[in-house]
């Protein structure tokens, strides 16, 4: 049984669409949801420690169930730097993928469900998609010296695309 870390928690993080905007595909659908709205995507809650490699950061995510267009829901995703390391993904409750993208920009994709692990290995960047009508809620485990890389995502971003078309789950 995994516990539900979502309290107590020391820091809470929302990531609304218009902190995602550059993330998604199709730009129109973004500006047309943000002319009505701004809806948060997901939230991550955290528990602070310190910055140390003996220390272990835990953090559970709610992701939203939505989507862009065609474009499920999904985290930014970010590689891990100096220290390159690991992260841990236990799903929680819904289903969703997990892509996972190396530095050449090959990406694989793992489903991720509740009592569900994943393993992001050191040089692969995850980044998280819902693809229920639920939240997906999973906990991250990662050494808490680990540096974030968002720009190569930003700049880069993911090889693959988690998309509904025609009412079935496709990746582009
Ligand atoms: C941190 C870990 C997660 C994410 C969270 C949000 O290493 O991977 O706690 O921070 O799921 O995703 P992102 O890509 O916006 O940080
Ligand atoms: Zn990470």
């Amino acid at each position: 049984m995994i516990p539900n870390l979502k309290e107590p928690y020391g820091k809470k993080t929302y990531r609304r669409l218009s902190d995602l905007v550059e993330y998604f595909a199709d730009r129109k659908a973004v500006e047309a949801i943000l002319s009505r709205d701004n809806p948060v995507v997901y939230e991550v809650y955290e528990h602070p420690v310190p910055p140390e490699g003996e220390h272990l950061i835990f953090a559970t995510t709610v992701l939203l169930s939505g989507k862009v267009g065609e474009e499920f829901y999904f985290t930014k995703g970010h590689f891990h730097t100096e220290p390159d390391g690991a992260e841990v993904i236990i799903g929680m409750g819904g289903t969703g993928v997990v892509l996972l993208q190396d530095r050449a920009g090959r990406c694989g994709e793992e489903t991720l469900q509740a009592n569900c692990v994943v393993y992001s290995s050191p040089g692969y960047a995850h980044r998280v998609v819902n693809t229920s009508k639920e939240n997906l809620v999973f906990l991250s485990i990662c050494r808490a010296d680990i540096g974030h890389d968002y720009d190569t995502i930003t700049t880069k971003g993911f090889a693959k695309k988690i998309v509904e078309k025609e009412k079935r789950i496709t990746t582009e």
